[in-house]
């Protein structure tokens, strides 16, 4: 019989062999035909599977929501700063891209983790968030700077409005709202944020579609996909902070000696 030389690389979400690509094997003409979106085609090749409207119509939100967040912010502060020394597009970007983590934007993955396993093993949120500070660590998706129990983050709100009127389970959600009624009782900026709300929603997403396997879903949980969302969503805004900065011709930019403290 026929025997298959050893490939050095294995791919299992696209092809471009034929005719036409075929993302999760929907060709493009079916994604083009069908009206599919970004939220589709993100199911078709991060989740190899087609998901339900709303699941996609939930992802469409997430990316629209984060797409940018003002200048003032760590990723478009760097995008700003690299776009006026001269750089291009791409480095411009990646600077920007490159300030996503655990304390801005990349606390999704995190919160996802820590809010299911805290869940699933029946912690109140008492528990959970004193034992999170017995270890040391911020609980993620928990804590703003410039969002507070009383200017709440508006994304945030329709997030849980969308979920709850289109989700057939919220229970995530849910526990994260109590983990921010504890945490607000100890300070006024520890609200849920945009990343927790993300994080929680999601692991309601993958358990309540039932599109998801438990085995599925610990694997997206434990690799870790949902930062990709923000990745994705704020690389649209940064290009904006980019191409705002070449087209309102930005010089060099120098941060003011005023605002040093220069010291021994
Ligand atoms: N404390 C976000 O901190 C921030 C605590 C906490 C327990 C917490 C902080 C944090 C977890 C990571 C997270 C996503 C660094 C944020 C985003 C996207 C964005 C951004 C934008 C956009 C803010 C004051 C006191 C201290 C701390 C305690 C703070 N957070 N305790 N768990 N989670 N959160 N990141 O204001 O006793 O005085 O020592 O790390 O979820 O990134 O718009 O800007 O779209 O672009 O710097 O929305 O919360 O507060 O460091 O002065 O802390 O609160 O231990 O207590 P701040 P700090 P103490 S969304």
């Amino acid at each position: 019989g026929k025997v298959r030389a050893p490939t050095h690389i294995i791919s299992t979400i696209s092809d471009d062999r034929g005719e036409e690509p075929c993302y999760a094997g929907v060709p493009m003409s079916s994604i083009v035909e069908r009206g599919y979106g970004v939220g589709d085609v993100i199911s078709l090749l991060w989740f190899k599977r087609s998901l339900p409207r709303y699941c996609t119509h939930f992802i469409e939100i997430c990316i629209m929501l984060c797409a940018d967040h003002g200048p003032c912010v760590s990723g478009a502060h760097n995008t700003i700063v690299t776009a006026r020394a001269g750089k291009d597009l791409v480095s411009s970007l990646v600077s920007g891209l490159l300030t996503i983590g655990p304390r801005f934007g990349g606390a999704i993955d995190d919160a996802a983790r820590y809010f299911k396993d805290a869940y699933d093993r029946g912690l109140t949120p008492y528990e959970f968030v004193e034992s999170m500070k017995k270890k040391g660590i911020r609980v993620p998706g928990i804590g703003h700077r410039i969002k507070r129990g009383d200017n709440r983050d508006k994304r945030v709100e329709l997030l849980q409005r969308f979920a709850r009127t289109h989700f057939p389970s919220v229970k995530y959600m849910e526990y994260a709202v109590q983990v921010e009624t504890y945490t607000l009782s100890k300070a006024n900026n520890l609200v849920l944020n945009v990343d927790g709300a993300i994080g929680s929603l999601f692991l309601d997403l993958l358990a309540g579609s039932g599109m998801f396997s438990k085995q599925e879903i610990d694997e997206i949980v434990e690799i870790g996909y949902l930062n990709g969302l923000f990745v994705l969503a704020r690389s649209i805004g940064l290009i904006g902070h980019t191409f705002d900065q070449k087209r309102l011709k930005q010089p060099l930019y120098r941060h003011p000696w005023e605002d040093v403290l220069y010291t021994k």
